[in-house]
């Protein structure tokens, strides 16, 4: 496999303005018709050749400008057509044959189901027709398909419906036009038997669009959210953005088999159906937001990702930044917005930080790879997003929706680069970001190390900041970043007023107790004077950049900012700092008993103010494994196995010291009104069942009302807390006995099976590789199916440390037999799998047997491209 680089980037010769498909479509075959309308590019030779990428096709014919081609006029191979000596314009036609009922990389047309479906997104287009298969070759189409009506009732392609037709032999027809220029990666087509659930959108200047969604029947009553929320999203787009939908008709379809969460293809998104399908005992809270964010996020792709597109993949996170940046906006809008920020940061400092810390460690802008498909990452998207939003905090809302409304007005039908994102932003606002960029281009977590000295006699508190970012792999130099740093500075009465020496005043803050520190250099000082007492530090407040913090705060001084401060991130925080030093002391001291009586006072504290539920409830929740691991492996080495017994003591400690509370808070969360997934009763649910687990946790009494709490649940978020907990508290009998249950009550529910599997695979009593195993050949697996692959496989590698990482290696073998079997099956979801192996170098223990299955499987002949990069950059 060849390595592709962003310096080498070229204009294509040729451009493709109008393309014309017609699709037959059968059972044991597709054909494949193109007629595309070529011009060669104003730099181009007269001699240069035409390129189109092509997979897996078989040529049936080849014309230009209606001539069957010479064989010696064109080049066929494996992943070319080359074709040479052409006019200035013309039309090429070409027809393919392909075999979409046994494709099982779920990339370009294959069937799930039945259902025929695309996936083009990155350069699966290749897989349906010969064709320049870049982004910045943006084209217009005219896309016939034929099928048999029985079989394929709805045809759908992106566009108008233009035309029906019925054709002889049972087949008919449907032709569509998309106006719009687009990328090939934005083709879709649907064909099968589907049921409708319409609904229409007044626009912003009062055109009506028809909005479609497409399930199978038996699904029909589970996409009310899902519409909901894309009406949400539609009118919050015009409103926050000034976006106003393009076409009259905007469809979702949803398909069982699907790689990723979803996929934008132009008015015809494609869903995985756990991304849309809702209903209360089949989804939880958690799924609910879930789905109104990426139908959110499909749909602000519209814009950001479809008129204005990325001219390369490099360039990825141009879309998917800024897309992810908005749908948390919307979020956040929706819901709560420091509840959304603590659990944005979350992910990021669990896994995008461990991301850039990996093997795989890649800037927002990648300057190379082998496989596009290996950079849909966290890295691309959540740190991508991380990065528009200090965007936003260094020009502030105004400039920011001017800058953005440039880069829409500016870039309109064009495949554009990050920079000229960056540059729409400084034009629209005068400032220059040139030193920002590094961002886009520099890998790295930075660190930044805050040190503070306070003289009393003047007054003056002076912080020290220096930053930092580690070198990897390909990048050992690193550059100063420009980081906002938002603080404040809590006094005995609450957070003071700041005078800083040089620095404008938060704009967005009407009072004068916050700011935003801009961290440019390695070094900086930042002195506020006139202060009546020696300040604790508030510090990255609202997770105001992607950094990790290294100030050495005192317990007491936690916990006065759990108690007091203004930010409800810098709250949630600091006590999960104070959890955190106290699992290292548990882990460090097994057998301490006597909680820190600070931690205490801070979890009292919580619990007896008044704050959103859902924030109150992050904030109780133990710190998760795989964020002590992370942090663990920042300093040294992670321990599993001692982090989880950690984490057992100080729930367990935590359970005793406030058992009443939690009695407390269960009682008066618990909902009783039936089940709604609005906002409130989510964080109610939320808070109630984190003190449930408490109340089970190692207490007869409290597993039996977990017990209880399973049967009387109206929904699924109740049932799975229930469930998890009776797991690790209870019984192996009662543990079974709900597992069957729930087996009987949901076995025809696909996606309640889903989190079926992900209980079973995270449990860590008894033998969870026997477990595994034997589920792999349960009616309710599915081992071409990646949902069911993520939720057994995906939960036993990445959310049960223990037996994963139990010492014989069977763990790591189980999940390399796996992705032996989908490396040729479907790679794209192998080489995703492969993730938790790739860290090895982060534990002490397990190191050696991790990298034993990598260098296994890199002996395999015939790797993919996506599990070859993988492999041999965890082994560099
Ligand atoms: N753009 C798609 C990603 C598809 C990638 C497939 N390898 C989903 C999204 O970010 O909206
Ligand atoms: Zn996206």
């Amino acid at each position: 496999p060849k390595t592709i680089f962003l310096s080498e980037y070229k204009a294509p010769d040729y451009g493709i303005s109008y393309t014309e498909l017609h699709f037959e479509l059968f059972d044991d075959h597709s054909l494949v018709h193109a007629r595309l309308h070529f011009k060669r590019s104003d730099h181009a030779s007269d001699t240069a050749t035409l390129v189109l990428n092509g997979q897996e096709l078989e040529l049936q014919a080849l014309a230009l400008d209606g001539e069957t081609l010479a064989s010696d006029d064109y080049e066929l191979s494996d992943d070319f057509l080359c074709v040479s000596g052409l006019p200035a314009s013309g039309v090429l036609e070409t027809t393919a044959r392909i075999y979409p009922q046994s494709n099982t990389s779920l990339e370009g047309l294959y069937r799930s189901r039945g259902l025929f479906c695309t996936q083009c997104e990155a350069e699966g287009f290749r897989k349906i027709t010969w064709f320049p298969d870049r982004p910045d070759v943006m084209s217009t189409y005219h896309v016939t398909v034929d099928a048999d009506a029985r079989q394929c009732p709805e045809l759908l392609s992106n566009g108008n419906l233009v035309q029906s037709m019925e054709l002889p032999g049972d087949r008919h027809r449907a032709v569509w036009d998309d106006p719009f220029p687009k990328p090939s990666y934005l083709f879709a087509l649907v064909a099968g038997n589907l049921s409708r659930v319409e609904d229409t959108f007044i626009t912003m200047n009062g055109r009506k669009v028809r909005l479609i969604i497409l399930v199978e029947e038996k699904d029909l009553d589970k996409c009310a959210h899902a519409m909901d929320s894309l009406k949400r999203s539609m009118r919050w787009d015009e409103e926050r953005f000034g976006r106003e939908y393009d076409l009259d008709v905007f469809h979702i379809v949803a398909v069982d088999d699907f790689n990723m969460g979803a996929m934008e293809n132009k008015s015809l998104n494609i869903f995985n159906t756990s991304c849309v399908l809702a209903a209360p005992d089949t989804t939880t809270d958690a799924g609910y937001q879930r789905i109104e964010s990426i139908v959110a996020h499909e749909y602000f792709h519209n814009w950001s990702g479809n008129r204005v597109t990325c001219r390369d993949w490099f360039q990825l996170s141009l879309k998917e930044g800024f897309t992810v940046f908005r749908d948390a906006e919307f979020s956040a809008d929706m819901g709560s917005r420091s509840l959304k920020r603590v659990e944005d940061a979350m992910v990021m400092r669990t896994l995008q930080f461990a991301e850039d810390a990996g093997p795989m460690s890649h800037p927002v802008r990648p300057a190379s790879f082998i496989e596009i498909s290996n950079f849909y990452t966290l890295t691309v998207y959540e740190k991508g997003a991380e990065v528009v939003r200090m965007l936003h905090t260094l020009l502030g809302e105004e400039d920011f929706r001017r800058g953005s409304d440039l880069y829409f007005d500016r870039h309109d039908g064009q495949a554009v680069t990050c920079d000229d994102f960056v540059s729409a932003m400084e034009d629209a606002s005068g400032k220059n970001l040139s030193d920002f960029k590094r961002w886009y281009s520099q890998a790295g977590t930075p660190e930044l190390t805050i040190r503070d000295d306070w003289d009393a006699e003047q007054g003056v508190y002076t912080l020290s900041v220096s930053q930092e970012t580690p070198a990897t792999p390909g990048q050992s130099d690193k550059e100063a970043l420009v980081i906002p740093l938002a603080m404040g500075l809590l006094g005995e009465a609450g957070n003071l007023r700041l005078t800083l020496d040089g620095e404008a005043p938060d704009p967005e803050s009407a009072d004068n107790t916050h700011r935003i520190l801009i961290v440019d250099k390695p070094e900086q000082e930042f002195r506020f004077s006139g202060l009546p007492e020696c300040p604790t530090p508030s510090l990255l407040r609202g997770f105001s950049a992607p950094v990790r913090v290294d100030y050495p705060y005192t317990r007491e001084q936690l916990l006065a900012l759990v108690s007091r401060d203004d930010d409800e991130f810098v709250r949630w925080d600091s006590l999960q700092q104070l959890m955190v030093s106290a699992l290292q002391e548990l882990q460090a001291e097994p057998h301490r008993v006597s909680l820190d009586p600070l931690l205490e006072e801070a979890v009292n504290a919580i619990c007896s103010q008044s704050l959103d539920p859902a924030v109150q409830a992050d904030m109780l929740r133990l710190p998760s494994e795989t964020y002590l691991a992370e942090l663990a492996s920042h300093s040294g080495k992670a321990d599993v196995h001692g982090i989880f017994r950690a984490r057992q003591a100080l729930r367990q400690a935590l359970a005793e010291t406030f058992r009443e509370r939690w009695q407390q808070l269960f009682d008066s969360y618990r909902v009783t009104a039936p089940y709604a997934a609005i906002g409130e009763q989510i964080g109610a649910r939320a808070l109630a069942n984190v003190a449930l687990d408490y109340l089970a946790t190692g207490d007869e009494q409290g597993v039996s009302l977990a017990a209880q709490y399973y049967f009387s649940a109206d929904n699924l978020t109740n049932r799975l807390v229930a469930l998890r907990t009776v797991l690790r508290e209870g019984d192996a009998a009662l543990g079974d006995s709900l597992i069957d249950d729930f087996y009987a009550r949901f076995k025809d529910e696909t996606l309640a099976m889903n989190h079926w599997l992900s209980v079973q695979a995270e449990n860590t009593s008894g033998d969870s590789i026997a477990r595994v195993r034997a589920l792999m050949e349960h009616p309710a697996y599915d081992s071409r199916n990646p949902n069911k692959i993520r939720a057994l496989i995906g939960a036993f590698a990445n959310a049960n440390a223990v037996h994963f990482h139990k010492h014989d290696g069977a763990g790591y073998r189980l999940l390399g037999e796996v992705v032996e079997t989908l490396n040729e099956q479907n790679p794209q979801i192998a080489s995703r799998l492969l993730t938790p192996l790739t860290r090895w170098n982060n534990y002490a223990q397990g190191a050696t047997l991790m990298r034993a299955e990598l260098e296994r499987l890199s002996e395999l002949p015939s790797l993919s491209p996506d599990v070859y990069e993988v492999l041999s950059k965890s082994l560099a």
